[in-house]
Protein backbone atom coordinates (compact mmCIF):
# COMPACT_ATOMS: atom_id res chain seq x y z
CA UNK A 1 0.00 0.00 0.00
CA UNK A 2 2.80 2.47 0.48
CA UNK A 3 3.88 1.90 -2.86
CA UNK A 4 0.83 2.54 -3.84
CA UNK A 5 0.12 5.95 -1.90
CA UNK A 6 3.39 7.36 -3.34
CA UNK A 7 2.59 6.96 -6.51
CA UNK A 8 -0.59 8.81 -6.01
CA UNK A 9 0.83 11.63 -4.06
CA UNK A 10 3.55 11.58 -6.36
CA UNK A 11 0.98 12.07 -9.97
CA UNK A 12 -1.03 14.54 -7.94
CA UNK A 13 -1.75 18.19 -9.30
CA UNK A 14 -2.56 19.34 -5.76
CA UNK A 15 -2.97 18.43 -1.91
CA UNK A 16 -5.22 14.38 -1.67
CA UNK A 17 -7.72 14.27 1.10
CA UNK A 18 -7.37 11.13 2.99
CA UNK A 19 -10.33 10.40 1.63
CA UNK A 20 -9.44 10.60 -1.68
CA UNK A 21 -6.38 8.40 -0.36
CA UNK A 22 -8.72 5.55 1.16
CA UNK A 23 -11.64 5.89 -1.99
CA UNK A 24 -8.35 4.79 -4.37
CA UNK A 25 -7.25 2.17 -2.48
CA UNK A 26 -10.08 0.94 -0.80
CA UNK A 27 -9.33 1.06 2.45
CA UNK A 28 -9.67 3.17 5.61
CA UNK A 29 -8.39 6.36 6.40
CA UNK A 30 -7.13 5.39 9.95
CA UNK A 31 -4.95 2.64 7.71
CA UNK A 32 -3.94 5.46 5.37
CA UNK A 33 -3.16 7.82 8.31
CA UNK A 34 -1.44 4.77 9.87
CA UNK A 35 0.87 4.40 6.33
CA UNK A 36 1.56 7.83 6.15
CA UNK A 37 3.37 7.46 9.33
CA UNK A 38 5.63 4.52 7.91
CA UNK A 39 6.25 6.83 5.16
CA UNK A 40 7.58 9.28 7.23
CA UNK A 41 9.71 7.26 9.21
CA UNK A 42 11.22 5.97 5.31
CA UNK A 43 12.06 9.38 5.29
CA UNK A 44 9.18 10.48 2.65
CA UNK A 45 8.69 14.55 3.36
CA UNK A 46 4.78 14.28 3.33
CA UNK A 47 2.52 17.79 4.60
CA UNK A 48 -0.24 17.55 5.99
CA UNK A 49 -2.91 20.52 5.87
CA UNK A 50 -5.92 20.53 8.07
CA UNK A 51 -8.98 19.54 5.98
CA UNK A 52 -7.23 19.82 3.00
CA UNK A 53 -4.68 17.12 2.95
CA UNK A 54 -1.35 15.52 2.22
CA UNK A 55 1.53 16.83 -0.03
CA UNK A 56 4.52 15.27 -0.98
CA UNK A 57 7.29 17.24 -0.81
CA UNK A 58 10.41 15.38 -0.77
CA UNK A 59 10.79 11.14 -1.20
CA UNK A 60 14.49 9.80 0.41
CA UNK A 61 17.07 8.38 -2.05
CA UNK A 62 15.94 4.83 -1.72
CA UNK A 63 16.07 2.40 -4.07
CA UNK A 64 12.31 1.20 -3.65
CA UNK A 65 10.07 -0.25 -6.42
CA UNK A 66 8.13 3.02 -6.38
CA UNK A 67 11.25 5.40 -6.63
CA UNK A 68 12.91 3.28 -9.66
CA UNK A 69 9.65 2.38 -11.45
CA UNK A 70 8.30 6.40 -11.42
CA UNK A 71 9.48 7.78 -14.90
CA UNK A 72 11.22 4.41 -15.79
CA UNK A 73 10.27 3.98 -19.48
CA UNK A 74 11.87 0.37 -19.84
CA UNK A 75 10.11 -2.28 -21.80
CA UNK A 76 11.79 -4.95 -20.02
CA UNK A 77 14.40 -3.97 -16.80
CA UNK A 78 12.84 -3.44 -13.59
CA UNK A 79 9.27 -3.54 -14.66
CA UNK A 80 9.50 -6.36 -11.91
CA UNK A 81 11.29 -5.17 -8.71
CA UNK A 82 12.08 -6.40 -5.50
CA UNK A 83 13.79 -4.00 -2.31
CA UNK A 84 15.34 -5.45 0.50
CA UNK A 85 16.61 -3.17 3.75
CA UNK A 86 19.23 -5.83 4.10
CA UNK A 87 19.86 -9.02 2.28
CA UNK A 88 23.02 -11.56 2.52
CA UNK A 89 23.33 -11.17 -1.01
CA UNK A 90 21.15 -9.82 -4.23
CA UNK A 91 22.71 -12.82 -6.44
CA UNK A 92 21.10 -15.37 -3.96
CA UNK A 93 17.72 -14.25 -3.70
CA UNK A 94 17.28 -13.27 -7.84
CA UNK A 95 18.92 -17.11 -8.45
CA UNK A 96 15.49 -18.03 -6.26
CA UNK A 97 13.29 -16.06 -8.16
CA UNK A 98 14.70 -16.68 -11.41
CA UNK A 99 14.32 -20.46 -10.52
CA UNK A 100 11.00 -20.15 -9.82
CA UNK A 101 10.16 -18.85 -12.96
CA UNK A 102 10.51 -14.73 -12.52
CA UNK A 103 10.36 -12.47 -15.33
CA UNK A 104 13.48 -11.55 -17.78
CA UNK A 105 14.22 -8.03 -16.34
CA UNK A 106 13.33 -8.69 -12.46
CA UNK A 107 15.45 -6.43 -10.69
CA UNK A 108 16.30 -7.65 -7.31
CA UNK A 109 18.32 -4.39 -5.14
CA UNK A 110 19.16 -3.84 -1.26
CA UNK A 111 20.25 -0.94 0.39
CA UNK A 112 22.53 -3.33 2.52
CA UNK A 113 24.24 -6.53 2.03
CA UNK A 114 25.57 -8.97 4.80
CA UNK A 115 27.44 -11.26 2.85
CA UNK A 116 27.74 -8.99 -0.78
CA UNK A 117 30.04 -11.53 -3.19
CA UNK A 118 32.55 -10.57 -5.82
CA UNK A 119 34.46 -13.55 -7.78
CA UNK A 120 36.10 -16.57 -6.12
CA UNK A 121 34.26 -16.13 -2.96
CA UNK A 122 35.52 -12.73 -2.55
CA UNK A 123 33.70 -10.59 -1.01
CA UNK A 124 31.65 -7.18 -1.66
CA UNK A 125 31.52 -4.49 0.80
CA UNK A 126 27.69 -3.03 0.75
CA UNK A 127 27.79 0.37 3.09
CA UNK A 128 24.21 0.89 3.87
CA UNK A 129 22.24 3.11 1.43
CA UNK A 130 25.89 4.44 0.01
CA UNK A 131 25.83 2.54 -3.02
CA UNK A 132 23.46 0.36 -5.65
CA UNK A 133 24.03 -2.90 -5.17
CA UNK A 134 21.61 -4.76 -7.57
CA UNK A 135 20.87 -8.50 -9.39
CA UNK A 136 19.17 -8.17 -12.75
CA UNK A 137 17.70 -11.69 -14.24
CA UNK A 138 18.23 -12.19 -17.78
CA UNK A 139 16.55 -14.52 -20.27
CA UNK A 140 18.93 -14.38 -23.21
CA UNK A 141 18.62 -18.11 -24.27
CA UNK A 142 21.75 -19.32 -26.59
CA UNK A 143 24.94 -20.96 -25.95
CA UNK A 144 26.65 -20.59 -22.10
CA UNK A 145 29.81 -19.35 -24.20
CA UNK A 146 27.20 -16.25 -24.42
CA UNK A 147 27.68 -14.99 -20.90
CA UNK A 148 31.20 -13.69 -21.08
CA UNK A 149 29.89 -11.34 -23.92
CA UNK A 150 27.00 -10.34 -21.27
CA UNK A 151 29.62 -8.83 -18.44
CA UNK A 152 31.65 -6.91 -20.84
CA UNK A 153 27.91 -5.03 -21.86
CA UNK A 154 26.86 -4.16 -18.38
CA UNK A 155 30.18 -2.49 -18.13
CA UNK A 156 30.09 -0.55 -20.74
CA UNK A 157 26.29 0.64 -19.94
CA UNK A 158 27.17 1.41 -16.53
CA UNK A 159 30.31 3.44 -17.74
CA UNK A 160 27.51 5.21 -19.97
CA UNK A 161 25.05 5.42 -17.49
CA UNK A 162 28.13 6.63 -14.99
CA UNK A 163 28.79 9.47 -17.83
CA UNK A 164 25.27 10.76 -19.01
CA UNK A 165 24.56 11.19 -14.77
CA UNK A 166 27.63 12.44 -13.68
CA UNK A 167 30.26 13.56 -16.44
CA UNK A 168 32.78 11.34 -15.21
CA UNK A 169 34.04 8.40 -17.63
CA UNK A 170 34.94 5.44 -15.73
CA UNK A 171 37.30 3.31 -17.85
CA UNK A 172 36.83 -0.73 -18.36
CA UNK A 173 39.57 -3.46 -16.63
CA UNK A 174 38.97 -6.60 -18.51
CA UNK A 175 36.78 -8.24 -17.72
CA UNK A 176 33.84 -6.74 -14.73
CA UNK A 177 35.68 -3.38 -13.01
CA UNK A 178 35.38 0.17 -13.92
CA UNK A 179 37.92 2.50 -12.68
CA UNK A 180 38.69 5.85 -12.14
CA UNK A 181 41.82 6.91 -11.69
CA UNK A 182 42.77 3.40 -11.64
CA UNK A 183 40.27 3.13 -8.64
CA UNK A 184 37.61 0.54 -8.57
CA UNK A 185 33.88 2.54 -8.84
CA UNK A 186 32.18 -0.74 -10.22
CA UNK A 187 32.05 -4.30 -10.07
CA UNK A 188 29.98 -6.55 -11.89
CA UNK A 189 29.25 -10.32 -10.88
CA UNK A 190 28.04 -12.37 -13.76
CA UNK A 191 26.60 -16.19 -12.85
CA UNK A 192 24.27 -18.31 -14.36
CA UNK A 193 22.12 -21.68 -14.91
CA UNK A 194 22.39 -23.17 -18.03
CA UNK A 195 21.82 -27.19 -19.54
CA UNK A 196 24.89 -28.27 -21.65
CA UNK A 197 24.19 -26.41 -24.94
CA UNK A 198 21.59 -23.52 -23.62
CA UNK A 199 21.36 -21.06 -21.17
CA UNK A 200 18.25 -21.51 -18.92
CA UNK A 201 19.04 -17.86 -16.99
CA UNK A 202 21.89 -14.87 -16.31
CA UNK A 203 22.19 -13.02 -12.96
CA UNK A 204 23.68 -10.09 -13.78
CA UNK A 205 25.14 -8.81 -10.31
CA UNK A 206 26.63 -4.59 -10.17
CA UNK A 207 27.85 -3.12 -7.34
CA UNK A 208 28.81 0.65 -7.95
CA UNK A 209 29.87 2.88 -5.24
CA UNK A 210 27.80 6.60 -5.42
CA UNK A 211 27.66 7.82 -2.04
CA UNK A 212 30.37 5.80 0.32
CA UNK A 213 32.82 7.67 2.31
CA UNK A 214 36.49 6.36 1.69
CA UNK A 215 36.31 4.64 5.26
CA UNK A 216 33.52 3.05 4.32
CA UNK A 217 35.15 1.38 1.35
CA UNK A 218 38.52 -0.98 0.73
CA UNK A 219 41.67 1.31 -0.06
CA UNK A 220 41.22 0.20 -3.90
CA UNK A 221 37.98 1.18 -4.41
CA UNK A 222 36.25 4.75 -4.90
CA UNK A 223 32.80 5.81 -5.13
CA UNK A 224 31.40 8.69 -7.00
CA UNK A 225 30.84 11.09 -4.15
CA UNK A 226 34.99 10.66 -3.83
CA UNK A 227 35.49 12.32 -7.68
CA UNK A 228 32.65 14.28 -7.62
CA UNK A 229 33.04 16.21 -4.15
CA UNK A 230 29.35 16.12 -3.96
CA UNK A 231 26.52 13.43 -3.45
CA UNK A 232 24.77 11.90 -6.46
CA UNK A 233 20.83 10.50 -6.42
CA UNK A 234 20.86 6.70 -6.72
CA UNK A 235 17.59 6.29 -7.58
CA UNK A 236 18.64 8.72 -11.06
CA UNK A 237 21.79 6.75 -11.69
CA UNK A 238 19.94 3.56 -11.14
CA UNK A 239 17.32 4.16 -13.76
CA UNK A 240 19.91 5.57 -16.28
CA UNK A 241 21.92 2.46 -15.37
CA UNK A 242 18.93 0.27 -16.17
CA UNK A 243 18.63 1.96 -19.71
CA UNK A 244 21.54 1.69 -20.75
CA UNK A 245 21.87 -1.79 -20.21
CA UNK A 246 18.06 -2.38 -21.83
CA UNK A 247 19.06 -0.42 -24.90
CA UNK A 248 22.76 -2.16 -25.42
CA UNK A 249 20.76 -5.75 -24.72
CA UNK A 250 17.81 -5.08 -27.57
CA UNK A 251 20.72 -3.46 -29.59
CA UNK A 252 22.98 -6.76 -29.30
CA UNK A 253 19.75 -8.95 -29.91
CA UNK A 254 19.01 -7.59 -33.07
CA UNK A 255 22.58 -6.93 -34.42
CA UNK A 256 25.00 -8.91 -32.94
CA UNK A 257 27.74 -7.34 -30.32
CA UNK A 258 29.92 -5.72 -32.92
CA UNK A 259 28.83 -2.19 -31.72
CA UNK A 260 28.97 -2.52 -28.06
CA UNK A 261 32.38 -3.98 -28.37
CA UNK A 262 33.64 -0.87 -30.26
CA UNK A 263 32.23 1.21 -27.20
CA UNK A 264 33.79 -1.50 -24.92
CA UNK A 265 37.27 -0.78 -26.83
CA UNK A 266 36.77 3.04 -26.82
CA UNK A 267 36.16 2.53 -23.03
CA UNK A 268 39.20 0.20 -22.51
CA UNK A 269 41.66 0.93 -19.44
CA UNK A 270 43.31 -2.46 -20.93
CA UNK A 271 43.97 -2.16 -24.60
CA UNK A 272 47.49 -0.97 -24.84
CA UNK A 273 48.67 -1.83 -21.46
CA UNK A 274 51.09 -4.06 -20.17
CA UNK A 275 49.02 -6.98 -18.03
CA UNK A 276 50.05 -9.85 -15.67
CA UNK A 277 48.23 -12.72 -15.15
CA UNK A 278 48.22 -16.26 -13.73
CA UNK A 279 48.16 -19.12 -15.75
CA UNK A 280 48.86 -22.28 -15.26
CA UNK A 281 52.72 -22.22 -15.39
CA UNK A 282 53.01 -19.14 -13.46
CA UNK A 283 52.90 -15.86 -13.41
CA UNK A 284 52.94 -14.35 -17.32
CA UNK A 285 53.19 -11.03 -18.82
CA UNK A 286 52.10 -9.10 -21.97
CA UNK A 287 50.84 -6.35 -23.95
CA UNK A 288 47.02 -6.27 -24.17
CA UNK A 289 46.21 -6.24 -27.55
CA UNK A 290 42.63 -6.31 -28.21
CA UNK A 291 39.43 -7.95 -27.52
CA UNK A 292 38.21 -11.31 -29.55
CA UNK A 293 35.07 -11.84 -30.68
CA UNK A 294 33.81 -13.71 -28.28
CA UNK A 295 35.08 -11.27 -25.16
CA UNK A 296 38.26 -13.14 -24.39
CA UNK A 297 41.05 -10.68 -24.22
CA UNK A 298 43.98 -11.16 -26.48
CA UNK A 299 47.82 -10.42 -24.79
CA UNK A 300 50.99 -10.29 -27.23
CA UNK A 301 53.68 -12.06 -24.96
CA UNK A 302 57.35 -10.91 -25.79
CA UNK A 303 58.01 -13.60 -27.98
CA UNK A 304 55.32 -12.05 -30.02
CA UNK A 305 52.78 -14.81 -29.57
CA UNK A 306 49.15 -14.03 -29.29
CA UNK A 307 47.62 -15.75 -26.43
CA UNK A 308 43.95 -15.38 -25.36
CA UNK A 309 42.77 -15.21 -21.74
CA UNK A 310 38.94 -16.38 -21.58
CA UNK A 311 38.31 -15.51 -17.73
CA UNK A 312 40.13 -14.75 -14.67
CA UNK A 313 41.88 -11.94 -13.55
CA UNK A 314 44.35 -9.12 -14.68
CA UNK A 315 47.51 -6.85 -13.16
CA UNK A 316 47.45 -3.67 -15.01
C1 LIG B 1 33.56 -8.05 -8.45
O1 LIG B 1 34.25 -9.14 -8.00
O2 LIG B 1 34.03 -6.99 -8.73
C2 LIG B 1 32.04 -8.27 -8.54
C3 LIG B 1 31.31 -7.49 -7.50
C4 LIG B 1 29.80 -7.63 -7.65
C5 LIG B 1 29.07 -7.05 -6.50
C6 LIG B 1 27.59 -7.07 -6.71
S1 LIG B 1 26.70 -6.13 -5.55
C7 LIG B 1 25.20 -6.77 -6.10
C8 LIG B 1 25.44 -8.25 -6.35
N1 LIG B 1 25.27 -9.01 -5.13
C9 LIG B 1 26.43 -9.58 -4.75
O3 LIG B 1 26.57 -10.29 -3.73
N2 LIG B 1 27.41 -9.27 -5.62
C10 LIG B 1 26.92 -8.44 -6.70
P1 LIG B 1 35.84 -9.25 -7.96
O4 LIG B 1 36.39 -8.90 -9.30
O5 LIG B 1 36.10 -10.59 -7.42
O6 LIG B 1 36.29 -8.12 -6.96
C11 LIG B 1 36.20 -8.29 -5.58
C12 LIG B 1 37.26 -7.41 -4.93
O7 LIG B 1 36.91 -6.03 -5.07
C13 LIG B 1 37.41 -7.63 -3.43
O8 LIG B 1 38.29 -8.67 -3.18
C14 LIG B 1 37.96 -6.28 -2.96
O9 LIG B 1 39.36 -6.19 -3.20
C15 LIG B 1 37.30 -5.30 -3.91
N3 LIG B 1 36.10 -4.69 -3.32
C16 LIG B 1 35.27 -5.15 -2.36
N4 LIG B 1 34.26 -4.30 -2.14
C17 LIG B 1 34.46 -3.26 -2.97
C18 LIG B 1 33.74 -2.05 -3.23
N5 LIG B 1 32.61 -1.73 -2.58
N6 LIG B 1 34.26 -1.23 -4.18
C19 LIG B 1 35.37 -1.53 -4.86
N7 LIG B 1 36.09 -2.64 -4.66
C20 LIG B 1 35.64 -3.50 -3.73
Amino acid sequence: MRERIIDLLKGATSVLSGEELSLSLGVSRTAVWKCIGELRAQGYDIQAASRHGYRLVSCPDLLTPSEIQFGLRTKILGRACVHFDSIASTMNEAFRLAMEGASEGTIVVAETQTKGRGRLGRSWSSPKSKGIYCSIILRPGGAPAGVAPLTLLTAVAVSEAVERVSSVRPLIKWPNDLLVKDKKLCGILTEMRAETDRIEFVIIGIGLNVNSTPRQLVPEAVSLKQVLGHSVSRVILLQEVLRAIESRYIDVQKNGFGATFVAWRERSATIGRKVRFQEKGGMMEGVAVDLDSDGGLLVKLASGKIIKKISGDILL
